[in-house]
């Protein structure tokens, strides 16, 4: 069998139903492979960087690693940002690219970059096939280790000259990751820090969701009766009307939810990833960690462990939630729930007002949303918004790059997100920005027959960047640009384009477009 036909086998053997990528001349002989697959569907982008993006929020759904493949060099390059995002939000992606024949990388030589090289410190693991006999192990491995805690990228190089070598090897058995618990003695102890604390704070993110642990971990909330704030990521961990929800730290350094963590004196932190936020930014006080996750905990001079919990977080709750932990009920001073709920905007009253601000048109987005809808959030001015305002109603629902937090990837997010779950409703919400680094995936949206809506926040400026500029030196430079007209501009793609001048015409086309089952809705919302 030639090597190409033995990769596809075992993409096969670990699942893969979709690859997003371009071809190049040096993955010819992988796309004649692949076109005999009855399991895997090549889905054709129009620009690897949307493919990687595919790739994460596919694989950061579904828990299994999403795949993109690119040729050498360009298309290769091109791919770094999104598997990049997907390595720092912890996503599990397996990235295969092209390469020139170890015969003509010596010299300098067309398209040759060393992209193994390249990719290294956006990945957990960049590597190059130099055999074509250990495809099979190399790919087993890609996976384990793109889906094991903490997930991430891969990259795997597969030079020309190999593609076509007739290989007799099998794809290797997929074994399941094995799950651990903490052992008894630190659960002990984790126990007595709780004990000797008055007022214990949970501080939780993403792993959580990863591990699927959210229902194990509120039965540990409610049993402790401790306050929970949510990392961006985490969000919809805790319903949103839940006594012990004091939402999420965001964006600012002064967000209303950071003197909790100033009272508090032990702080549980669950599945949170400091790629997130830095400790120094919300443990100013120094206050005592439990550090409950999957991996032991990072050195960080404000982030003193004195406990560890390491393990299967859904696991080490189970485990947890059979003891007798004595509650620490405690309500942190000063009505800070309602003052969150009220700086947070949480409970907007829409009566009177027509107008199209994102706060507004967040609450209604909100409204008629169910359990089941994703949204996909951009990154600007915007996002800030939903990280503050915007609560999923359920964990995992709401999708925000917040590791290399990269303009561009919710059209192709939504992609992904709709491949990953086609039953559930899908909104992508972006700045006019970011909206057309991959406005070209409209036409592989449309290709591909999917449903799901697009809002575009059209305010022809990186808003984001004009607040802190003007903050910081009281003029803005450099922020300002043009737009396309955006209902025009769908049209052309074939998809429906409507510009809503009022809220409620906003909340009728988006509950019209919430009814569709078969149609691309891009909603331009001038603000
Ligand atoms: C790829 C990339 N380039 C630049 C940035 C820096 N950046 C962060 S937010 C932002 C502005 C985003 O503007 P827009 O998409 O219009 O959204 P808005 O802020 O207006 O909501 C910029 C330039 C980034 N995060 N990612």
């Amino acid at each position: 069998m030639k090597a190409t036909d033995l990769l596809v086998q075992c993409l096969e053997n670990e699942g893969v139903e979709y690859i997003f990528g371009i071809m190049g001349k040096e993955t010819l002989d992988l796309m004649d492979s692949l076109s005999r697959s009855k399991q895997i569907q090549f889905v054709n982008v129009r620009h690897e960087q949307g493919a990687a993006f595919m790739a994460d929020v596919y694989g950061r759904l579904t828990k299994k690693a999403g795949v993109c493949l690119a040729t050498l060099g360009p298309g290769a390059t091109n791919l770094l940002t999104g598997i990049a995002s997907a390595n720092l939000d912890h996503s599990p992606v397996v990235a295969i690219t092209g390469q020139a024949g170890l015969d003509r990388q010596h010299p300098e030589s067309h398209q040759f970059l060393d992209i193994v090289k390249i990719f290294e410190p956006a990945t957990k693991w960049s590597v190059q096939i130099k055999d074509s006999q250990t495809v099979s192990t190399i790919i087993r491995k890609a996976f384990r280790v793109a889906q094991m805690e903490k997930p991430g990228a891969i990259l795997i190089e597969l030079p020309e000259n190999l593609a076509s070598q007739m290989i007799p090897t099998q794809p290797l058995p997929v074994t399941p990751i094995p799950k651990s618990a903490p052992v008894s003695q630190a659960i002990e102890s984790a126990r007595t820090l709780i004990a000797q604390s008055q007022k214990p704070v949970f501080i939780v993110g993403n792993g959580v969701i990863r591990q699927d642990a959210a229902v194990e971990f509120l039965t540990f909330v409610e049993n402790l009766q401790s306050p929970v704030i949510h990392s961006s990521m985490a969000k919809g961990i805790l319903p949103k009307n839940h006594p012990l929800n004091y939402f999420t730290f965001g964006f600012n350094k002064d967000d209303e939810a950071m003197p909790i963590l100033e009272e508090a004196d032990l702080l549980l932190v669950v599945g949170f990833d400091l790629v997130e936020k830095l400790p120094k930014d919300w443990n100013k006080k120094m206050r005592t960690i439990l550090h409950i996750d999957p991996l032991p905990a990072e050195m960080d001079e404000h982030y003193p462990v004195k406990g560890e919990l390491v393990g299967d977080l859904k696991e080490t709750f189970q485990a947890l939630n059979k003891l007798d932990i004595p509650s620490r009920p405690w309500v942190p001073i000063g009505n800070l729930r309602e003052r969150i709920e009220t700086a947070y905007q949480l409970n907007l009253d829409l009566k009177g007002t027509q107008s199209l601000s994102i706060e507004n048109i967040l609450t209604v987005i909100e409204k008629l949303t169910t359990e089941t809808t994703i949204v996909i959030s951009d990154v600007g001015a915007h996002k800030v918004s939903i990280a503050r305002m915007y609560q999923p109603k359920q964990a995992g629902r709401l999708i925000v790059s917040n590791g290399l937090a990269s303009m561009g990837i919710s059209l192709p997010g939504a992609i992904g997100a709709k491949l990953a779950c086609p039953d559930a409703p899908v909104i992508c919400i972006t700045g006019d920005g970011g909206a057309l680094m991959n406005i070209s995936e409209l036409e592989t949206a449309k290709r591909l027959g999917l449903s799901f809506i697009i809002i575009v926040l059209n305010n022809s400026t990186l808003k984001l960047e004009e607040q802190m500029m003007q903050e910081k030196f009281n003029h803005c430079f450099g922020t300002d640009f043009g737009n396309p007209d955006f209902v025009q501009l769908a049209e052309s793609f074939g998809i429906k384009g409507v510009r809503p001048t009022q809220l409620n015409e906003f909340e009728q086309v988006l509950k019209d477009a919430l009814n569709q089952t078969n149609e691309l809705t891009l909603i331009d919302v001038i603000h």
